[in-house]
């Protein structure tokens, strides 16, 4: 998949300011519920939202649980590329907000959940804010990132980091990350 063309403007509607549209990647997670609907509704309530172009989706998978908490149900994760005139910190919140609207418990930080979404990359961004890190500093980790992720956008450059493909070549992570031919994500047309 090509780069988005950094000349290609996306008018504001408020403003009439025209923006640069930048390439993104979100990663998509649940854990409780129905979690395939949940990632269906999130690609939904993201790729509705005003300056948000969806691009692709990948596979989905069912992947084993990583990090502190692994007493914890199988994840399903994807991993959805779009095209915005967002700046990240617009779409951190859109993705906040769909996390709030699909019943996320903030109370456990690091329990099950209905649906995490978590901002991957935005463009050749770079932010160290207290709340909000770009590119996601455990992505180069996490092969449950890595895989949907290369299957979407190998070619996507993280600032920082290189290619997706050659990260994914070049990592470690062995928990199981098995892909589900069975269901799939659906972008609107
Ligand atoms: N998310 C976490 C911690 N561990 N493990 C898998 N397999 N998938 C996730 O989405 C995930 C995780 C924190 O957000
Ligand atoms: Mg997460
Ligand atoms: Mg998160």
């Amino acid at each position: 998949m090509t780069d988005p063309n950094q000349h290609v403007f996306d008018a504001d509607t408020l403003t009439d300011e025209m923006r640069p549209l930048r390439r993104a990647a979100l990663a998509l997670g649940s854990n409780l519920g129905d979690r395939l609907d949940y990632l269906q509704a999130a690609v939904d309530a993201i790729t509705e939202s005003p300056g948000i172009f969806p691009v692709a989706v990948s596979s989905v998978y069912e992947t084993e649980p990583v990090g502190t908490r692994t007493d914890q149900p199988q994840f399903l994760n994807a991993v959805l590329i779009l095209d915005t005139s967002l700046p990240p910190r617009s779409l951190f919140e859109r993705c906040k907000a769909a996390e709030d609207a699909f019943g996320r418990s903030r109370k456990e930080p690091k329990g099950p959940r209905t649906l995490d979404l978590d901002l991957l990359a935005v463009g050749d961004y770079t932010i160290n804010d207290p709340d909000l890190i770009v590119p996601h500093p455990q992505f180069s980790e996490r092969a449950f990132v890595l895989i949907p992720w290369a299957e979407v956008d190998p070619d996507f450059e993280v600032p920082g980091h290189g290619r997706v493909g050659d990260i994914l070549d070049a990592a470690t992570d062995e928990h199981e990350v098995r892909r589900l031919d069975e269901v799939a994500i659906e972008l609107p047309d």
